[in-house]
């Protein structure tokens, strides 16, 4: 048995998002974000339910501070909704939203846990979607003044501040339906793209500008890479090669390097999705950070016969009972090839990782024994504390999530919290990975058998 000892100062916390937790979403001067209105179409939610309500974090975040407080975070990952803040997401301000969140990071501060913000996770304001949304190029200037107003209201008081979660989202928004807006055009998709990352870049920029002394910027793109299941198969090869650009790279060349790699290109080109891009755009896009959060689940197999595959195998092999493969290595591949490929030289913090569905069941006692999701988080460090002793600089980590909450499509139906949710009641009872989690949070350290990799 070894101990694995994170560095003193590593960030242990959770990570949430303003339109999974808050509720309250027509309260206080909140506007419609466009999951609200996505939601209430009925057949696009699994469970058929709303962010209206969530897990009422509007209202009951001094408790829900506390519990994280007790678990021993010293960070906290959350985001600001937008239209709560600009409830027709540009003009006027809602000073009550601006009063919660100022008493939220208030809070986070006095229980000792360091703000990570996010400005933009998914909920885009349902007046803006009703311009163009993200096809609309203006979009980028409209999340800049929203950042910029941001920053001058909460300027150093938020040490961290991304600008966008996973943009891969908007894609999936516009392109594939599956998230809000629900479009379905590949052409959309990349539109909506080049745009979300214009306004990375412009958020960016701003916050040079405003010239925080304490504060660092970044973005969070979360990657699931992509591999043969059959190395040897070229075919197999090539799916996963072209899927690879489709997805976490066409977010990173551009933010990192500034360009769209060829072959992203002539796959646009060939399928007629090329989005506009004008003189100057890369360069917009492509601005120095300061850290970069990455997202990491999983890995993704890819079989150009998956019909000739017996089904155990055609995800690799290793799997949960929740139907997932377990892989923690992803985690310590993905910062291996940021270092290798990317040449990455800025902190990475993992800023989400977990896992769903793993025995959520209140048993005798009022105990959820959900073991699998602790060797998922502990199989995760494992691989993170590895990479760090090669050289890689990691600063924190963040599991997704503290609470059980609004899984977008999933609904209520997905359960990602350490703590466990009863969305009839609200009430909130610690799972056995929260009181694991605490523990290694609390001490900085876990016990480790060889083998168990
Ligand atoms: O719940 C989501 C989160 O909003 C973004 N990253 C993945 C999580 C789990 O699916």
């Amino acid at each position: 048995m070894e101990t694995i000892r994170f560095p003193k100062d590593f960030l242990f916390g959770t990570a949430t998002s303003a339109a999974q937790l808050e509720g309250a979403a027509r309260e206080e001067g909140k506007g419609l974000s466009i999951w609200d209105t996505f939601a209430r179409i009925p057949g696009n939610i699994a469970d058929g339910s709303t962010p209206e309500n969530a897990c009422d974090l509007y209202h009951r975040y001094e408790e829900d501070l506390d519990l994280a407080q007790r678990m021993n975070l010293n960070s906290f990952r959350f985001s600001f909704s937008w239209p709560r803040i600009l409830p027709e997401g540009k003009g006027k301000v809602n000073q009550k939203g601006l009063d919660y969140y100022k008493r939220f990071i208030d809070g986070l501060w006095k229980r000792n846990m360091i703000p990570n913000a996010t400005i933009y996770h998914w909920d885009l304001p349902y007046e803006l979607e009703r311009l163009g949304g993200w096809l609309n190029r203006d979009v980028a200037d409209w999340f800049g003044e929203y950042a910029s107003l941001l920053y001058r209201e909460f300027g150093d008081a938020v040490p961290m501040w991304a600008t966008v979660n996973e943009p891969i989202a908007t894609y999936v928004g516009y392109a594939l339906g599956g998230f809000a807006p629900g479009f379905r055009l590949e052409k959309y998709g990349r539109q909506a793209n080049h745009h979300i990352l214009l306004a990375h870049g412009e958020a960016i920029r701003r916050f040079r500008q405003e010239n925080l002394k304490e504060s660092k910027a970044g973005i969070v793109v979360d990657i699931w890479q992509h591999y043969p299941l059959r190395p040897d198969n070229d075919r197999d090869c090539e799916i996963a090669r072209l899927e690879n650009e489709k997805t976490f790279r066409s977010y990173l060349n551009p933010v990192l390097k500034g360009c769209y790699r060829q072959e992203l290109l002539q796959y646009m080109e060939e399928k007629d999705c090329m989005p506009v891009i004008k003189d100057g755009d890369m360069e917009r896009i492509r601005q120095p950070l300061d850290f970069f959060g990455l997202n990491c689940y999983n890995r993704v197999l890819d079989c150009a016969e998956p019909e000739a595959v017996p089904d155990r195998k055609k995800n690799g092999g290793n799997f949960m009972e929740n139907g997932t493969e377990y892989y923690p290595r992803a985690v310590y591949e993905a910062v291996e090839m940021l270092r290798k490929e990317y040449q990455l030289a800025i902190p990475v913090y993992i800023t989400e990782n977990g896992t769903c569905n793993c025995g959520e069941q209140v048993q005798d006692g009022g105990r959820i024994r959900d073991t699998q999701r602790i060797e998922y988080l502990r199989g995760n460090l494992y691989w993170i504390a590895r990479a760090m002793e090669e050289g890689a600089d990691i600063r924190g980590y963040y599991v997704w999530s503290l609470l059980d909450n609004w899984e977008w499509c999933a609904g209520f139906e997905s359960r990602f919290g350490l703590v466990h949710v009863d969305f009839d009641t609200q009430e909130r009872l610690v799972k056995d990975s929260g009181k694991w989690y605490a523990q290694v949070a609390g001490s900085g350290e876990m016990d480790w058998k060889e083998g168990e990799e």
